[in-house]
């Protein structure tokens, strides 16, 4: 049993997906395997499921340095990225990409597992390195036999945070009392001079992981898109 190697992280950190944790298939908790068996009918073939998200600045840096043209960079490049890791690094070994993709499964339960999830008022995880700018990217069926990760330590960062700047800084009270109202959010951000068309303010101003904050562009695409999602389906 061999743990997940520098050899093997190298490729997948200098393409900014620099977050990985292995589960073996057999030890996941009974719901998280049934929603993951109900997204592979071929299942048997597999032994673990490694989950793969970004941190920080680096993916976005990474993708525009491949010269990439998509309408959807980030799937895009992560799926490219995780295919040439599996081909270059691990040519043996059998996998299956589920996400990006369509299959229903709750990354931030995962994240849970992986230690990179505590919730926040804004709905999105939170850690103590990388505050709330990490998302997950990849998560992929393989006959690999890494190690598996244990849960990274750190606990949840906002139950000592004192000035909950956040709730504070949403323009539309969706933070009120600690509690995220999607609905309130969502109405916000559809108004012609919504100040969240391309950003959360309440994201923006929460100290936690400052430093790995997005890019002012990675920002603004990635709030475009949510916003387009909203327009269209709520
Ligand atoms: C549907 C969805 C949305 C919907 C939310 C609608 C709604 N009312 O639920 C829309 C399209 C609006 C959305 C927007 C965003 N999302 Co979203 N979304 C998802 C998605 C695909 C499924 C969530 C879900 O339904 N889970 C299933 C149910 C059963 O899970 P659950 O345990 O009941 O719910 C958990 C989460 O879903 C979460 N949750 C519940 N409601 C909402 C609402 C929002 C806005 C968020 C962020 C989370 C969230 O809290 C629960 C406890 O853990 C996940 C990816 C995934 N496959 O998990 C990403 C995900 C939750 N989203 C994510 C992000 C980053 C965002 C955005 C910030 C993206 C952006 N930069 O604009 C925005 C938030 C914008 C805003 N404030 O308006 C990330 C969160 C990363 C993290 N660090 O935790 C995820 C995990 C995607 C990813 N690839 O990493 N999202
Ligand atoms: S400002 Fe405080 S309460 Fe709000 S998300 Fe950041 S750490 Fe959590
Ligand atoms: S996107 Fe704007 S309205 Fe929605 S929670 Fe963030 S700050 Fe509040």
């Amino acid at each position: 049993m061999e743990a997940f190697q520098t050899f093997e992280r190298a490729m997948l950190d200098g393409a900014g997906l620099n977050r990985h944790a292995v589960f073996d298939l057999d030890a996941l908790p009974a719901a998280v395997a049934a929603s993951v068996r109900a997204s592979c009918p071929d299942i048997e073939r597999y032994r673990q499921l490694i989950l793969i998200g970004h941190g920080g600045r680096r993916m976005w840096q990474a993708l525009q340095e491949s010269g990439i043209d998509s309408d959807d960079p980030i799937d895009d490049f992560t799926l490219a990225t995780v295919r040439a890791w599996f081909s270059q690094c691990l040519p043996q070994q059998r996998f299956e990409i589920l996400y990006p993709g369509p299959a229903a499964i709750g990354l931030q339960t995962l994240g849970s597992l992986a230690g990179w999830h505590h919730p926040t008022p804004l709905r999105i995880g939170i850690d103590h390195q990388w505050g709330t700018w990490f998302a997950y990217r990849a998560l992929v069926l393989a006959d690999t036999s890494f190690e598996a990760s244990q849960p990274e330590a750190g606990g949840a960062a906002c139950d000592s945070c004192a000035g909950k700047v956040c709730i504070a800084h949403c323009p539309a009270g969706a933070l009120a009392g600690g509690q995220f109202d999607f609905g309130t959010c969502a109405a916000y951000r559809k108004q012609a001079d919504s100040l969240c068309q391309s950003t959360c303010l309440a994201r923006v101003a929460c100290p936690v992981g400052s430093q790995h904050r997005y890019c002012d562009a990675q920002i603004a695409h990635s709030y475009a898109r949510s916003l387009q999602a909203i327009k269209r389906f709520y």
